[in-house]
Parts: C-alpha cells; structure tokens; sequence
C-alpha cells in the first residue's frame, strides 16, 4: 500500500471513530443509562470492570480504586498492561485504538475471557468520551508507556516515558462537566459498596479502595480494602450479619465447569423476607429473569422432594406453594453469560433460555448434598416452609381485606387522609406526617390543590420483624395502601404490587429533624423497601427536609438546615441574633412549615435512590432488626438522618 493510500485509510477510519466519540458526547445516556449520580459512578465501574476481567482471566489480583485529591479517579491494576504495539488496521497503538474507538474495547484479544457486557462492558472509550481529560499508564516488557486525550481525542501518540519492573494498567480520568451538569462529585459511600459487591463476585482479587480528597487527624487517607476468599459464602454472611440463622452453616455451590459459570451460596434466618440477589456477569439482575428462575426451580423441587419423603408434610391440610420455600431465605446467585440478553423495562432481566436448567440442576444437587448431610437443618428448614405455608394463609385474608376497602372507590379511602382537590396523579403529592398534631399544621399550610396530607400515628409497624399478616393488619399500613391507591397480590403471583393506580407521583415522608423523626422516617422507608420497593425504584418516595433552625433579628429572620448556615445567618445579621432551634415540626407555625418545607419553590426534598439492593437490604435489616450495638454505630455515624442512599 502506497503512503498516500494509507493515510487517507487512516484520517477515513479516524473520522469513523471521531463520530462515533461524537455521538457517545451527544448522546450519553445510551451508553451510560443517565448523566445524573448514576451516570457519573458508571464510569468507575466501566474502568474497573475492564481491570476485573484481566483478573477473571487469572492475569492479576490486585486493583487499586482512587478518588484523587482533585476529584478524579484513578484505577490500577498488575495485569499485563494494555498493549501499545502497532495495530495494523488502525495504523496506531492498541492502547489508542481501545482508548478513542468506540466499542473496540479488547475485541482484538479473542483467548481473554472476556464476559462483562451488557449494562457495563460498553468499554473504556466511553468514558474517554465524557472526561474532560484522561490518561492511560501501561507497565509493559520493563518500560512505561502514555498517552493522554482530552474530551476522547488523543493529545500525541503513545511514547515511553520511562522504564519499570511494575506490570500493569492505569487510568485516570476527570468527568466532563458540561455532560455531568448535575455534578462530577463522586460519592465514597456508593464506590465503596461497589467495590465490597465487586470483591464478593470474584473472590480470591484484593481491590484497595482510597479517597484523597480528605485526610484525618493522623494525616491518612480515608482507605478500605477488600478480599474475599470465600466469595458468596462471605457475601450471605456479611449481608445476613444482623439476621439470626437458623440452620448451622451457609450452604454454596461454585461451579465453573460447564458452559456457564454458576455460583450459589444461601442461609435460613428467622425473618419472613425472601432476600435473593442475583448477578449477571457482576451485574446485579434487579428484574432477575432465568437464571433466577432456575434457581427457584431447584430450590422447590429438592425441598419438596425432601419433606415429602420426610413425612412432614402428611398432616398439612392445604399446598404449600413456592413462595413458602423463600421466607426467611438469603441467597445470592451469580452467573456469567458469553452474550447475555437484557431485558425488561431497566434492562436488568436476563433472558437466556439455555441458562435456567444448569442452575436449576446445580441448586439441586447443593441442597440434596446439604439435606443429606445435615439432617438437623433439613428439619428446621421444613418446619419453617410450614409455618410459612399457615402465615400465608392467614396473610391471604388479611389482604383480601384491605382490598375490598381499596376497590370500594372514594369511601374507602382513609378517614385520617386529607386529599388534595387536582385528579392528575402526576401532579399530586401525599405527606406522611408524624403525629396527629403536626399532620393537623400540614393541613393548614399545604396548597390544598395538589398536596394531600396523611398524618401517621407515631411509630408505625417494624415490618422488618413482623410476620406479613401481622403487617397487612396494622391499620397505619392499611391506611397508607388505601391512600395511595396501591394493592397488592394478582391470581398469578400473591406478592406482586399494583402501581398503576398510584395516586400521587411524590410520596413525602415528612418527620421531626432529631433522633425520633429519624428512627420513624426509617420505619417508614422499611416498610417501602420491603412492601413497595417499586415505589423506591420509579422514584416517587421522597424526604422532608424541615429546617433545624429560626435566625431572627428585628424584622429580618433566615431559617437553617445546619450549624454553617445558622452561624452564617447570624453573621449576616450583624451576630447576636435570636436563634430558635426546632425540636419539632410541631414548634413550626402553618405558614412556616409552607415556606419551609411544602412549598416546591423554595423546600428541599430528598429523593430516595438504591443504588445496591443488597447493601439497602443490610442497612434495613441491621436499623430495623435485633441487635442493637451495629445499629446504635450506625445512627451515631450518620448523625441525624440515616443516609439511605445505600
Ligand atoms: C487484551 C490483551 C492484553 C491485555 C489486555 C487486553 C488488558 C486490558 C486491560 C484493561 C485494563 N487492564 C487491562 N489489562 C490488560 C495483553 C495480551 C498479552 O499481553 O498477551
């Protein structure tokens, strides 16, 4: 090939690629789902995902995750470093190539086992894209190569900058603010999870977790570090850590020969919650799809199977049904698919077929082993499926009540609720007000148009230590399905929530800023994690943010939401300003409550978001559960309102 051919085959292909950067720069959310908080963490997990895949390939074992001082993020790992040899097509370096085109992540590497894929695995040229600068370090045959971009286009060819004996990848890169609009602040909480979760999945890999943007008081940096060398027996004790077991060891499985990979690891505890997460390539399947359904398959038909030849079951006067295999039950699943299909409205249900009879074989052949083995836990599992099958029952026809109230149109809403006059769902909000006498100040200071009020009669119902009938009979609980227009329970699935006839898009909690108004706004995201999750994940629940102080001076008042404020206000005010600290919503006249905290121009509400399923599940089940010393660590830790960002 001439010289002249092959530059204008080089600057053709280039434009391919620049548009394709385009386009990822145009439109983000197809590649990353939104530009928002969720947006911005999954850039780090694209980056850490391609370093997690060099450790599945048995290449490296350790990862280092970092939250620069500058708020970048680095991420390192001693793999075999990205190659930056000649790619002949492209006429640059592979690194290059990964780097600024779009999906060429790794593709050239055909024997890497590379499984991440779907939501992830849209690879590291994305994140290019959308950083305002990016830089790649690979340790590689004794030197040490870079190369830097900006906005996704390369700033000069690969070049050595060095020699090493260090082997490896790194990446660090700085989100492009004029794409992460909402903010480019990365939470340590939320990478911090993910990297547990991530270490959890694929046991046996140390990832170091550091954020620089703080020291304290010696002068360290905030810093975790995460192995796990059980993998998901770990994880099923770390989840049900504050859950008491009623059988003596977890029971798992991991099977890697075959064509899919499976892993499985489960426990019985003495709650009623059905607790299974399951994993698509790391990938946690909230709409779970066949791989779920396998395991339930297997799960069913060996403990069926079992109590049936037990003789446990003879004297049982009705069936027991699938769900009663589940109560109590933590378990987690994780597979990985060569080309897993996505699907479901968040794209997070997997739909291969060919994945349900191997995991359904080998949940099969672990609980066989296991009942075998320990006769005891055999036993106590099949009493507790029993008393499951009763409560159900009883469950069935407290629900049936609650129903007929629902169904029975306008009269049937609660006497307690003061609705508002607008029809539109969409524009309507419901506050769910601690205490009769605050509920009765909400009535008076809301814009009865659209807002309605629905006071709660102090601490409601612990669902988290409830059995479901109990739950179904509280009439708190009974008065927020009915007002909210939600029922539970179809012919095909006894569980399954109606949403469609959600009275109001904003479900406001709205309780006094101390320790009890924590305690019983907590209660109440219980009860919505556990019976209206759905309501959580569509983002209709939200949080009052009411004021904890009144600045006043002469004619001038400020109100505050923290001490900075506060101290600032008084300072604005010439200092020596009268300073009222609300111990309640019930000091709050009607008008200030309005201005405060019910006006949507000037309040603040806090949406309720889940960014891991399983870690809000520990958090519910350690706040809410037996043991007091965790929970009483946690409240002191996250002062006065319990971050349920989880
Ligand atoms: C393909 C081939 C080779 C390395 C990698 C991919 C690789 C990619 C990433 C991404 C983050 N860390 C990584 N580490 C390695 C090299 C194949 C060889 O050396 O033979």
């Amino acid at each position: 090939m001439s010289e002249e051919i092959k530059k204008n085959n080089y600057s053709a292909d280039s434009i391919q690629a620049l548009e394709g950067m385009e386009h990822v720069r145009m439109r983000p959310s197809m590649y990353i789902g939104d530009v928002g908080v969720r947006g911005l963490h999954h850039l780090v997990y694209e980056v850490v995902d391609n370093s997690i895949d060099e450790a599945m390939g048995g290449h490296c074992d350790t990862i280092g995750v970092a939250i620069n001082e500058d708020g970048s993020i680095t991420v390192e790992d001693n793999g075999r470093g990205i190659p930056v040899d000649l790619h002949k097509k492209e006429g640059v370096s592979a690194l290059e190539v990964v780097m600024t085109k779009i999906g060429a992540g790794g593709k050239f590497d055909k024997d890497s086992y590379k499984v991440s894929g779907g939501l992830h695995g849209v690879g590291v040229s994305v994140v290019n894209a959308l950083s305002v600068h990016m830089k790649s370090t690979v340790f590689r045959d004794g030197k040490i190569y870079e190369q830097e971009y900006e906005r996704g286009k390369s700033l000069y060819p690969v070049k050595q900058i060095g020699e090493t004996d260090k082997r490896g990848t790194r990446q660090t890169f700085y989100p492009d603010n004029t794409i992460f609009t909402q903010t480019t602040e990365f939470s340590y909480d939320t990478l911090s999870a993910r990297m547990r979760e991530l270490s959890f999945l694929n046991k046996g890999i140390t990832i170091t977790f550091t954020d620089k943007r703080e020291v304290n008081e010696k002068g360290e940096f905030k810093s975790e570090v995460f192995h796990s060398d059980e993998g998901l027996k770990e994880y099923i004790r770390y989840l049900d850590g504050n859950r008491e077991p009623i059988i003596s060891h977890v029971i798992s499985m991991d099977h890697e020969k075959g064509e899919i990979p499976v892993e499985v690891a489960l426990i019985y505890n003495t709650s009623y919650t059905e607790n299974i997460f399951s994993y698509v390539n790391n990938i946690n399947t909230h709409e779970g799809g066949t791989h779920l359904q396998g395991f339930r398959s297997g799960l069913t038909r060996t403990l069926k199977k079992y109590a049936d030849a037990s003789g446990m079951l003879d004297k049982l006067k009705f069936e027991i049904s699938g769900d009663d295999f589940r109560e109590g039950l933590t378990a987690i699943i994780s597979v990985k698919v060569a080309e897993p299909q996505f699907e479901g409205q968040t794209k997070t249900k997997l739909g291969n077929r060919e994945v349900v009879s191997p995991v359904s074989q080998a949940v099969g052949e672990m609980l066989e082993n296991y009942l075998e083995e320990n006769p005891n836990d055999a036993r106590v599992i099949i009493q507790k499926v029993i008393l499951a099958a009763q409560a159900r029952h009883a469950a069935k026809k407290a629900r049936e009540m609650v129903q007929r109230k629902t169904v029975m149109g306008g009269g049937g809403l609660p006497g307690k609720l003061s609705d508002c006059s607008e029809q539109d769902p969409a524009r309507c909000e419901v506050y769910l007000v601690e205490g009769d006498s605050a509920g009765g100040t909400a009535k008076q200071g809301r814009d009865r148009n659209f807002q309605a009020i629905l006071p709660l009669r102090g601490k409601i119902l612990n669902v988290e230590k409830a059995m479901h009938h109990k739950v179904f009979e509280n009439e708190e609980i009974r008065n927020i399905f009915t007002a909210l227009g939600v029922t539970v329970g179809t012919a095909e699935d006894s569980k399954a929530l109606n949403i469609e006839k959600l009275r109001y898009h904003k479900v406001i909690i709205m309780c006094d800023a101390d320790v009890d108004g924590s305690h019983i706004s907590t209660l109440i995201l219980t009860f919505f994690f556990r019976f209206m999750k759905e309501l959580i994940e569509e983002g209709h629940v939200y949080i009052a943010a009411p004021p904890l102080y009144l600045v006043k001076k002469g004619n001038k008042k400020e109100y505050a939401w923290n001490d900075v404020q506060r101290d600032q206000a008084n300072e604005r005010m010439g200092g020596s300003a009268n300073i009222q600290r609300y111990k309640g919503l019930g000091e709050m006249n009607a008008e200030q409550l309005w201005e405060t905290t019910m006006d949507p121009e000037f309040r603040t509400l806090r949406q309720v978001t889940i960014d891991s399923l399983a870690e809000a599940d520990r958090v519910f089940s350690m706040l809410m559960g037996d043991e007091v010393p965790p929970r009483r660590e946690f409240i002191e830790k996250n002062a006065v309102y319990a971050n349920i960002d989880a």
